[in-house]
């Protein structure tokens, strides 16, 4: 992997996880009140993903989504101010955090239907198809998401119509508060690419170069009309399933395993290996900070939508009060 690749990784990564840090910290100190999904352990598979994208190609997500939209480029002051449900979000505050869309990033939907993401990025690879824009999707779900039935449905589809899209599943092992071995009984999420005559690929999301080498060969796949890719990411959800979340139920053997997979100590340690100095990755994170308490000061000083709001932005035609 080239260094400016390495390093647009390190720099999504970084968003990714000091969003997420700053995000607890609001919760925590009562400054945000939402539903939050953390996302601690998966910042790596998610920018690796997204570094392999145009910043046009389409992305659908779900409620852990943010991540996603960050790594993809969704600028941050409308997306911390969506997230506070202010005007100046990215949906005027009336999406919040779990449907945070910015076309304008690439970013279509986001939802917090479980598996709900794929057939609607089904949709939006078609229209690329029928347009030849060489636009990919990606569709980020999680290991729960593949036992609902439109995951079957779209990823057959997605084959018989070679759609320009990628299914990124996020295996971080759990779904809500089940372990992956107690709602699936095969062992890898990979194996159901074969049902379908699909491309899959299982890969360690911890391994930035497998991660984006993984990325890669699915995105030139999509673009060069080879059809999708399934691509499985393995991952630790290091946190409960939502912030605040009780996870006494995740073994003592499992936390350990997580901890010592660390995605962030382990790209670190990849980028001194690289020779990228130690300072150089300190001032990347410092601006990074930067730009988030003033993503965060800009959402806190935004007014909320006002009632005339309501019936705004639902129908094509606003309707009559
Ligand atoms: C159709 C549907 N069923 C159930 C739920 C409740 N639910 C919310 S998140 C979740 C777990 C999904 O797990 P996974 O797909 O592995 O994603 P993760 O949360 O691990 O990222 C469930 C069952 C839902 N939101 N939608
Ligand atoms: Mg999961």
């Amino acid at each position: 992997m080239d260094r400016d690749t390495l390093l647009d990784i390190y720099t999504r990564t970084m968003r990714v996880a000091r969003s997420d840090e700053k995000f607890r910290s609001l919760l925590m100190t009562g400054k945000l009140a939402t539903m939050y999904y953390t996302y601690r352990g998966q910042e790596l598979v998610t920018a690796a993903m997204m570094a392999a994208l145009q910043p046009d190609d389409y992305l659908v997500t779900t409620y852990r989504g943010q991540h996603d939209q960050i790594a993809k480029g969704v600028p941050l002051e409308p997306l911390y101010a969506e997230i506070f449900g202010k005007a100046t979000g990215t949906c005027k505050g009336k999406g919040g955090s779990m449907h945070i869309t910015h076309p304008d990033s690439g970013v279509m939907v986001t939802t917090g239907v479980v598996g709900s993401g794929l057939p609607i990025a089904n949709g939006l690879a078609l229209a690329s198809q029928n347009r030849g824009d060489q636009r990919v999707t990606v569709a980020c779900f999680g290991d729960g998401a593949t036992n609902i039935g439109a995951f079957h449905e779209a990823l057959n589809m997605a084959q018989l119509w070679k759609l320009p899209v990628i299914f990124f599943c996020q295996n971080n092992r759990y779904g809500e508060h089940t372990a992956f071995a107690d709602h699936t009984k095969v062992d890898s999420i990979v194996t159901r690419a074969a049902a379908y005559g699909m491309a899959g690929v299982s890969v360690d999301g911890n391994d930035a170069e497998a991660m984006y080498a993984a990325a890669k060969e699915a995105v030139d796949r999509a673009r060069s009309g080879g059809g999708p890719t399934l691509i499985e990411a393995m991952c630790y959800r290091m946190m409960g399933h939502f912030f605040g979340a009780d996870f006494s139920y995740m073994p003592a053997e499992h936390l350990a395993e997580m901890a010592a997979a660390d995605p962030l100590p382990r790209l670190r340690a990849l980028m001194l290996d690289h020779q990228f100095a130690q300072d150089e990755l300190d001032r990347i994170v410092a601006d990074i900070d930067a730009q988030i308490d003033a993503a965060v000061a800009f959402a806190i000083a935004s007014p909320v939508p006002g009632p005339e709001e309501i019936r705004k932005d639902v129908f094509e035609q606003e309707v009559a009060a």
